[in-house]
């Protein structure tokens, strides 16, 4: 298998996976400063033009949730749970990306892209309205989590790497974790998870 990456939001979520399950994978690492996730070799697997992309033989999987599920799967791995705690991780997947993903990531755009890639000033109208977006919904996971210590049933999951992913960034994004204790404690507990902490491979095992 094939993992198309970049050390950015998306490809965090795959390669913490990856790491997690060990899954037997060649890293292929794009630099999306030089657009080398706009070519045209890399958009006949991804017309999106963005990372991650999975290549497992003749199967291209797009989206990192996707593919943290083929990863899971094929590992039998309990982080996709095989019941009717699967319903569960899929309304996860859906909240994270709807709700409390999309205003952390427009933070995580607005304060650690930006600069990064030199397009420009954190929009205070943007930024704004995020942090209150964010906010709304973390408290929602706030309440979810304050006698749980982990988002689906009692074991980790893949909900969990994907709820979690931009917390990583909190304080260079802005996002103030810090007023959300229940949610606090669980990402304390993501990072005692080696793969959380440090998902990308060395970029020796990238080519
Ligand atoms: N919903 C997609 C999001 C993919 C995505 O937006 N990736 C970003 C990095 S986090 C990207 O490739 N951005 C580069 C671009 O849009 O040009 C997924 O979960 O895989």
């Amino acid at each position: 298998m094939k993992l198309y990456w970049s050390d950015v939001l998306a490809p965090r979520k795959a390669c913490a996976v990856a790491k997690y399950l060990q899954s037997p994978l060649d890293y292929v690492y794009l630099d999306l400063g030089r657009s080398e996730h706009k070519t045209a070799e890399y958009l006949a697997l991804n017309p999106n033009g963005k990372v991650p992309t999975l290549v497992d033989g003749s199967r291209v999987l797009w989206e990192a949730d996707a593919i943290i599920c083929h990863l899971a799967a094929r590992s039998d791995s309990e982080l996709w749970p095989q019941d009717a705690r699967q319903i569960d991780v899929i309304r996860w997947f859906s909240w994270s990306a709807q709700h409390f993903t999309t205003h952390a990531g427009a933070l995580y755009f607005e304060y650690i892209i930006k600069p990064r890639f030199g397009i420009g000033e954190p929009d205070p109208v943007e930024t704004r309205r995020a942090t209150e977006a964010w906010r709304q919904h973390a408290a929602v996971l706030d309440g979810h989590l304050r006698d749980r210590r982990w988002l689906v049933g009692d074991t980790l999951t893949l909900a969990d790497f994907a709820v979690a992913v931009a917390l990583p960034h909190a304080e260079d994004a802005h996002i103030p974790l810090q007023d959300f204790p229940a949610i606090r404690r669980w990402h304390d507990r993501m990072n005692e998870l080696d793969a959380w902490r440090e998902p990308f491979p060395e970029p020796a095992m990238s080519g």
